[in-house]
């Protein structure tokens, strides 16, 4: 018996993984962690759940024995741009924690880790066009630097201790979300909706020429939960696939609702610390060796995206009907 435990419950990801996994392996089966953001309450009455700060090594040991893990999804994450703002933060949740849960798992007998990556993993000297899998990072983002480290460790973890871990490069995640959210960089992408549906306009914070990779929620879990079902004899890489769905600027998304709502109008009012960042981040990604090594593919274009964007928005904001 597969038994799961997710840290980061209650953030962008794991809100949506929880359900997802509860639905593949049992609600028994899969424990939701959270810590600082409350899980939510449909959550918690839909199967077992605790606290874990990922900072805390015992809270990972204690929950790991107590529930008999052999699965870790670690979702547990400070994102790019209030990592820039919450170094010591960052560092302790993004660095200390993941340090944390290998250890745990390796020294527990856990069988596999997951661990995502991210488009930030990338920095300014890489290709920023059909970036390849394996190429020049150095990321000058504290995030992006967290998530090399990351992929490293993971893979230290499974070549020189067996542990299994596996992770991709995420690009921006795009879901119908229950709050506004502001810890990211690609956010314009989700808030767009809110303001597009509400007030029928949107100011962006990055240049309307922005390209960057995006990736729908369902494709995103599903990706999770296929490179973690893959049989390892087929995995080359571990902790480091790019994944690739669809890449588009603000101008470009701003136009598909546009089509969709009218009256629709977005003006851009620039962030200088967040279009710093996707400044150094690839515009599209080459996501070949995920597609050679575990039979990736995406199911979301923009298009595909917008239009269920907009069903499932309009019946969170009340609007459906
Ligand atoms: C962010 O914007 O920080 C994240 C990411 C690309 O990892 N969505």
């Amino acid at each position: 018996m597969k038994r799961i435990l997710v840290t980061g419950a209650a953030g962008q990801i794991g809100r949506e993984l929880v359900p997802a996994l509860r639905d593949r392996y049992g609600s028994q089966e899969v424990i939701a962690a959270g810590h600082s953001t409350p899980l939510p309450d449909t959550m918690k009455e839909a199967g077992p759940h605790t606290v874990v700060d990922v900072t805390n090594p015992l809270q990972i040991k204690d929950a790991i024995e107590k529930y008999e893990i052999d699965t870790v999804y670690h979702m547990s994450t400070i994102l790019s741009a209030l990592a820039e703002n919450k170094r010591q933060r960052a560092h302790a949740v993004n660095i200390t924690g993941l340090c944390n849960i290998l250890e745990a798992a390796h020294l527990s007998g856990v069988e596999k880790v997951m661990v995502p990556s991210s488009i930030a993993a990338f920095g300014p000297e890489t290709p920023r066009d059909l970036t390849p899998n394996d190429t020049i990072q150095r990321p000058n983002t504290l995030y992006g630097i967290s998530k090399v480290f990351g992929e490293l460790l993971g893979n230290y973890y499974s070549l020189r201790l067996g542990l299994d871990v596996r992770g991709l490069r995420l690009p921006g995640i795009i879901n119908c979300m229950d709050y506004e959210p502001t810890a990211g960089t690609t956010d314009y992408a989700v808030l767009i909706f809110f303001s597009a549906l509400r007030e029928s306009r949107y100011s962006c914070y990055l240049r309307p020429d922005t390209r960057l990779p995006m990736m729908y929620m369902p494709d995103a879990i599903r990706a999770i939960i296929e490179l973690s079902e893959t049989s390892i004899d087929r995995l080359t890489h571990r902790a480091d696939f790019n994944v690739s769905a669809m890449s588009f600027t603000p101008a470009e998304l701003a136009d598909a609702i546009q089509e969709r709502i009218p009256d629709f109008k977005i003006k851009y009012e620039i962030d200088p610390l967040r279009q710093s960042i996707a400044d150094t981040w690839p515009q599209v990604l080459d996501d070949t060796v995920a597609r050679d090594e575990w039979g990736w593919k995406p199911d979301y274009d923009m298009d595909a995206m917008v239009d269920d964007m907009l069903v499932q928005m309009r019946e969170k904001l009340g609007m459906s009907g």
